[in-house]
């Protein structure tokens, strides 16, 4: 007996050293140990064996069972480590390849300049409100006390679509919108960012469409004391704390008084140079108490209710702030240019 299960072990361990997978060490398994292999008739064969007998030749097929075993598990071992093996080289990876870098846009200098201003009226309870860049004639100029005789309702300065309906040239008459859809009368505050349109022929310093905010506050009590403050707020937030306004008088429809502002400049401080053109002063703004007859238009009692308004064109900050030289540059969308926008700190 002894015979016979050492010759069925030394075939065996053959057949698991010729083993290069899986697969056939289960083949070789069933075959030495299944239901069909000589180990199994010798197992049943004991059935017929005295005690003594079953005793000597149990022991001879337990340690076959065991060394079979132990070959088979570290033949196994040995391919499954040699597949990890196979695998692990198959999948490596080269940690010390550069990354690639992830490409970011970047807000445009317009928006840069809006999102700045948005959030400093926010940040004094004003409302941010848009309107639509087709207009009537009498939102964007009648109800601004610009009357039908005024050379801004010239053919020649509007873009007219028909006589009635025009595309905007000032957003003052989203703050018409607002002015008349506030039935209770109640304070307003509000800035208007959007763009207008004017018949110009572009260059470096004008375009056909621009970007503009007008800002507008109605209430009882309002003087030109706010507009001055909240102007110089607006001036030192944008373009540093020792910037100053000065107001110079002006003419517009829709205020009186009216006033442009200027803004020291903020390359030499007000000393003179090549950007301020040697005045040391750079006018940005225009702006005004609202004119009566606009306010009775719009549905308030000029007795009872003042208010200021004022308007900037974001293209000329946009310029003076980050030292654009060509407003055309603003609008050609050439990534050499934008990317100087960019956030260097993503790479
Ligand atoms: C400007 C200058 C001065 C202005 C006036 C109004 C309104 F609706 F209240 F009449 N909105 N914006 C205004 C005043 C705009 O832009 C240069």
């Amino acid at each position: 007996m002894k015979e016979r299960l050492d010759s069925i072990l030394s075939s065996a361990k053959e057949d698991i050293s010729a083993c290069e997978n899986e697969t056939s060490m289960n083949v070789v398994k069933s075959k030495y140990l299944g239901k069909q292999s000589e180990f199994t008739s010798i197992m049943k064969e004991m059935g017929n064996l005295s005690s003594e007998e079953k005793k000597s030749i149990g022991m001879l097929t337990n340690s076959f069972r065991n060394e079979f075993n132990v070959c088979f598990d570290k033949r196994l071992g040995e391919i499954k480590n040699r597949e990890l093996n196979k695998k692990l080289e198959n999948e490596r990876i080269d940690i010390s390849l550069p990354g690639k870098c992830i490409k970011t846009g970047s807000l445009h200098p317009l928006t840069l300049i809006r999102e700045d201003l948005e959030d400093l009226f926010v940040s004094m309870g004003y409302d941010v409100v848009e309107g639509p860049q087709v207009e009537t004639d009498d939102n964007c100029f009648e109800k601004l006390n610009i009357p039908k005789d005024h050379p801004a309702r010239d053919m020649q300065d509007t873009f007219y679509i028909t006589e009635e309906m025009l595309l905007r040239s000032q957003t003052s008459s989203v703050q018409v919108r607002t002015m008349l859809g506030n039935k209770d009368k109640t304070p307003i505050r509000m800035v208007c960012p959007g763009k207008v349109y004017r018949r110009d022929n572009d260059d470096a310093t004008h375009s056909h469409q621009f970007m503009q905010m007008e800002g507008l506050v109605v209430d009882k009590n309002i003087s030109l004391a706010d507009l001055k403050g909240t102007l110089l707020e607006m001036a030192r937030a944008l373009l540093g704390k020792n910037t100053n306004v000065r107001f110079r008088p002006s003419y517009f429809g829709f205020t009186e008084p009216s006033y442009e502002v200027d803004v020291t400049c903020f390359k030499c401080g007000g000393k003179g140079c090549a950007l301020c053109k040697n005045i040391g002063w750079i006018e940005i703004l225009g702006s005004g108490m609202v004119h009566p007859n606009v306010l009775k238009m719009c549905g308030y009692d000029p007795e009872k209710y003042t208010g200021f308004a004022f308007g900037v064109g974001l293209e000329r900050l946009a310029m003076f702030k980050y030292g654009i030289t060509d407003l055309r540059h603003l609008y050609t969308g050439d990534v050499r240019f934008l990317d100087n926008f960019n956030r260097k700190d993503v790479e």
